[in-house]
């Protein structure tokens, strides 16, 4: 008797399928890595290595998820920071034994809760404003800005004040803007820089604070005239000199000596002369830088009491 055995081969043509097209999942921020997250399935109609499959991950540039490749259980490679990603997603790829090998592929997509875990945080340390001097009170000098980056932007929660030191008192922040504003005119000549430190609170936790420096700068404004200190001080455009007309020429009479507070070419003076009586100019040289003054001509024989003006150019 004869017995004949017949066996079938599978071929591999079937494609592995996913049970659903896209796979979704939760996770907190911050989470530690290797938190399971969900399971995908794909199923092969094929048998033996034809049906088996294997599980990867492609799309996902970051390789902030992993997926055991025989279990397909996915799960984060490391801790996800929900400030730099607030969604995650790959693609999850299953492919079977067969040769070729076919394959079959889904959508993930992981969102990330945030947990309110940032703090206030003033844009920069410390803020230089510059505002000229002799301005009204309530003159703005500039804005402070904190974040959190926990905060979306319409959410408003920080509070702006002025810490209480020496200069607090010449200026004031808008409690909900951070505008940094005068409470006072400023005096240059007076004082030339203050220093403030500005608040910030998160007024949903008071705890969650966060300051910073600013620095105002007083801008000069040629606001003062020069004054002779030598001769007659005080005097703002005249000063009267008695001068012997037998003094020698060219050898210092007196040196002139004027001041200004303001700054720098709003307080730098030069000199001339100016009279009434033309002659009487070309009798003397006045150093516009040194104010030195001299007899350059022997006209004068007697003493004269000559009105000089010293001016700023
Ligand atoms: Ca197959
Ligand atoms: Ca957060
Ligand atoms: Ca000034
Ligand atoms: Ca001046």
């Amino acid at each position: 008797m004869l017995c004949f055995a017949a066996s079938v081969v599978d071929q591999n043509d079937h494609s592995p399928k996913f049970s659903q097209e896209v796979y979704a999942a939760t996770i907190i921020e911050n989470s530690p890595p290797s938190q399971p997250l969900l399971r995908v399935t794909a199923f092969d109609l094929d048998d033996g290595i034809n049906a088996e499959l294997t599980y990867r991950l492609q799309d996902d540039p970051d390789e902030l998820l992993n997926v055991d490749k025989r279990l397909g259980i996915v799960s984060n490679a490391a801790a996800i920071d929900f400030e730099a990603a607030s969604t995650l997603t790959a693609t999850v790829v299953a492919t079977d034994g067969g040769s070729p090998a076919r394959s079959a592929s889904a959508a993930i997509v992981v969102k990330v809760v945030n947990v309110d875990d940032e703090h206030l945080t003033f844009s920069v340390p410390h803020y230089g404003f510059t505002v000229a001097e002799n301005q009204p009170a309530g003159t703005l000098v500039g804005h402070v800005s904190a974040v959190d980056a926990d905060l979306r932007p319409t959410e408003r929660r920080v509070r702006y004040g002025l810490a209480v030191n020496q200069d607090s008192r010449m200026f004031y922040v808008v409690e909900s803007s951070g505008a940094v504003l005068t409470n006072a005119s400023l005096d240059f000549e007076r004082r030339r820089n203050h220093r403030l430190v500005v608040t910030a609170v998160d007024f949903l936790h008071p705890g969650f604070t966060a300051a910073c420096d600013v620095t105002v700068t007083v801008g000069d404004v040629n606001d003062h005239r020069p004054r002779f200190v030598f001769p007659s001080p005080g005097s703002v455009d005249r000063v009267a000199l008695e001068v012997d007309g037998r003094h020698p020429i060219n050898v210092v009479v007196c040196t002139l000596k004027a001041r200004d507070d303001d700054d720098n070419d709003n307080g730098r003076l030069t000199f001339s002369l100016v009279s009434d009586h033309d002659a009487d100019l070309v009798s003397f040289n006045l150093d516009p830088v040194s104010g030195q003054l001299r007899l350059v001509a022997e006209q004068l024989s007697v003493s004269v009491c000559n009105p000089l003006q010293c001016s700023k150019l």
